[in-house]
């Protein structure tokens, strides 16, 4: 009795001992955790910021930045220099040169910081008013912001602030699929952060935070709601509501968009048609983008879903996707307003179908290049077919050099296991934007001019749905603001900031290689669109029988007795063609096609001589086993983690990575089934036979799987 009281006291006390020496976190700060530094970091960031000083009148934005030092300062110092008037040796000092001449023309600072433009922001170790000092200095109050959180960021992880920095790109821009009763199209993170039914009354203070995190990564722009859009959304209870989000945003920078549904003013029943070249339907747009101005005076514009999986559109009317953007255009011009008109169109119902879904975009956007007004952006997704775990990059990057392009990536990992399985995404972001097109525009990243990001936010305490899917909330802001980035070095700063310094090479590690295991387990070789019919969770590669052609499994592995994969080259459906010449002549040959996109755009026997020596058939069911391999990998790697995280996010992480193993061997043991009973052939020696036979995983069904609104 008593050994077992003193026993059980004694795991009491080391379990105390445990959580005492790094306090549970449930995720909410994201990387903006502000945990006290140790005393040698705190020296040198308290040398940095005996005061602060922002000179001028204050404004909503100076004082978000103000509020956000505080809020850093506290934290890692325990201490709060609170704002001083006067420059002072220490000084912390915020300065545009509207607030401080010194920075102006005769600033030795002055070519660098016009450099710059309204964004960017420059940190410097300098003398100002002969003091030394710590200089945040932009052309902007957004810039100052941007500049106090990169200070920030520099001083949580170590960095010494000499930076000068501005975004690429102009349009900085989530994108969320949350519909007006609060369900998330693709969301695994909880229900929507805007809970329209309270606005505008009601403001959580979550809407703040928001801002907090996005500025931070240089988030300047947010589409409130779903692409598969309502006419609800813009009547005037709902701009109500808009209006008053935009408010919250507005001092952090951040611009409020809304998704229009094409059809809207003949479904309020306020017009008689929705044709884009119908003046009543011209005036109705017109009227409405005054009624948005009016209450939002910065609203960014529409975003619109077209023509797509059953959605209005100017093809309803014989239009093309230029005379119904240019009408939209039309109407939010006069206010300074975008459209971002998006390219994800494949042939509606009972249309002729196109041979192959992934030329779609191309044929119907190319032929439009330069008849967009000025005003138009066509968001196009990263790849031809749909956020596969991988895809090459979309042939429409490099061919319209007329029409400014945006990608669009999917942040929420609707075909990567949801947030249970770790995927980190700043490799996929990464390998897509670095890609040379081939074409005059270079790299796939010089061809944009904008990035949007299908967001993974939600109600969850944690946000995101797990906390390594901050990191790829993290890692699109920060490759949005330079598409250069390096997903390693984006890893490292998220690692860092969210885990601490002592956690961050091992974490890192497991992030870059989480994308690549998925990709083995689900798709490799350039599969891709073998999963669940609708929610798209786990592996269906059988499914045959779904109303289009191209909605089925089948339809892209090709899978038969002679052999795998889709021929897109010249004998096939010659989707290569869409691609530059130099890129379409590397990709016709296997042999000179990059083993990753195999399959994607060969059909090839079973028998095919892979470069490892293996037969194609050998080598899928190698990486089926890779990406088991590899995802116990990183169960172990976490479990070796355990000193040096809290306990909870430790938790909550190990249980998601198990979970991730299950399903890493529920894809491999179906995708080997299946394949083998297509292929008719043995599993060579050393390679474990699927635990169930294939009709077991053809029995499983997700009829509950999250996400579908
Ligand atoms: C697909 C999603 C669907 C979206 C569609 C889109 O399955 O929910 O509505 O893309 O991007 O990936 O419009």
């Amino acid at each position: 009795m008593r050994f077992t009281f003193s026993a059980a006291l004694a795991a009491l006390l080391l379990s105390l001992v445990a959580t005492a020496s790094a306090a549970d976190e449930d995720g909410y700060d994201l990387w903006l955790r502000y945990r006290p530094l140790d005393r040698a970091a705190q020296a040198g960031v308290q040398a940095q910021a005996r005061s602060i000083v922002i000179p001028g009148v204050a404004s909503p934005t100076t004082q978000a930045a103000l509020a956000e030092l505080n809020r850093g300062l506290a934290g890692m110092l325990g201490r709060v220099p609170g704002p001083a008037s006067r420059i002072a040796d220490g000084a912390l000092l915020l300065a545009t040169p509207a607030r401080l001449p010194e920075l102006g023309a005769a600033s030795p600072l002055h070519t660098e910081l016009t450099a710059l433009g309204n964004e960017g922001y420059l940190l410097r170790q300098t003398r100002v008013q002969g003091h030394n000092v710590t200089l945040i200095a932009a052309n902007s109050d957004i810039g100052l912001l941007y500049g106090a959180y990169a200070w920030l960021r520099d001083a949580a992880t170590g960095a010494k602030p000499e930076a000068s920095s501005a975004p690429t790109l102009q349009l900085r821009m989530l994108n969320h699929w949350d519909n007006l009763d609060r369900t998330v199209e693709r969301g695994y993170s909880g229900q929507s952060i805007w809970d329209w039914w309270a606005l505008p009354d009601i403001k959580d203070q979550r809407y703040t935070d928001y801002a907090r995190a996005n500025a931070s990564l240089g988030i300047n722009g947010t589409v409130l709601n779903n692409v598969n859009s309502k006419p609800e959304v813009l009547t005037a209870p709902f701009i109500a509501k808009a209006a008053a989000v935009a408010d919250i945003l507005r001092p952090y920078g951040i611009k409020v968009y809304l998704s229009a549904r094409f059809s809207t003013p003949l479904e309020l029943k306020e017009t008689s048609t929705a044709d884009p070249l119908s003046p009543e339907v011209r005036a109705w747009w017109a009227r409405k983008a005054d009624e948005i101005y009016k209450a939002i005076p910065d609203f960014g514009g529409f975003l619109v879903k077209a023509n797509s999986e059953g959605q209005p559109g100017p093809q309803d009317y014989h239009r093309s996707h230029a005379d119904g953007a240019n009408m939209l255009a039309a109407a939010v011009a006069p206010h300074k307003g975008i459209v971002m008109w998006r390219a994800f169109v494949y042939a509606p119902k009972g249309a002729h179908l196109a041979d192959d879904r992934a030329k779609q975009a191309y044929d119907e956007f190319k032929p439009l290049d330069g008849s967009f007004a000025a005003n138009v952006l066509v968001q196009v997704k990263n790849g031809a077919i749909d956020f596969q775990p991988r895809e090459p990059f979309h042939p429409l990057f490099g061919a319209m050099p007329k029409t400014p392009l945006m990608m669009e990536f999917q942040i929420t990992k609707e075909y990567l296991g949801y947030s249970t399985d770790m995927a980190y995404l700043g490799t996929l972001f990464e390998e897509t934007l670095e890609t040379d097109t081939k074409t005059s525009t270079g790299a796939v990243a010089q061809t944009l001019s904008g990035m949007a990001g299908v967001a993974n936010i939600g109600s969850d305490r944690n946000w995101a749905g797990s906390h390594f899917d901050q990191a790829n909330w993290y890692a699109f802001g920060r490759m949005a603001w330079n598409p250069q980035a390096k997903a390693r070095d984006v890893a490292a700063e998220w690692a860092a900031l969210t885990f601490g310094k002592r956690a961050e090479a091992p974490v890192v590690d497991m992030m870059m290689m989480s994308r690549e295991t998925v990709v083995n387990y689900m798709t490799p070789l350039g599969l891709h669109h073998i999963m669940g019919t609708g929610h798209h969770f786990g592996p269906a590669p059988w499914v045959d029988n779904l109303e289009r052609p191209d909605w089925n499994p089948v339809y892209y592995h090709r899978a038969s007795r002679d052999g795998i994969g889709f021929d897109r080259t010249a004998k096939g459906s010659n989707a290569l063609e869409q691609y530059a010449p130099e890129i379409a002549r590397q990709y016709a040959d296997p042999k000179t096609t990059p083993e990753q996109f195999l399959l994607w755009f060969h059909h090839l026997p079973w028998d095919y001589a892979m470069p490892s020596g293996r037969t194609l058939w050998a080598e899928l069911l190698a990486r089926y086993d890779k990406g088991v391999a590899d995802a116990r990998s990183l169960q172990a790697r976490w479990v070796a983690l355990k000193p040096l995280i809290d306990a909870r996010r430790y938790a909550e992480e190990a249980q998601r990575l198990n979970r991730q193993v299950n399903n890493a061997v529920l894809w491999r043991d179906a995708c080997i089934a299946y394949f083998q009973s297509v292929s008719g052939l043995a599993l060579p020696p050393g390679v474990t036979a699927p635990a169930h036979p294939l009709d077991y995983y053809k029995s499983l069904s997700y009829p509950y799987a999250p996400g579908r609104g």
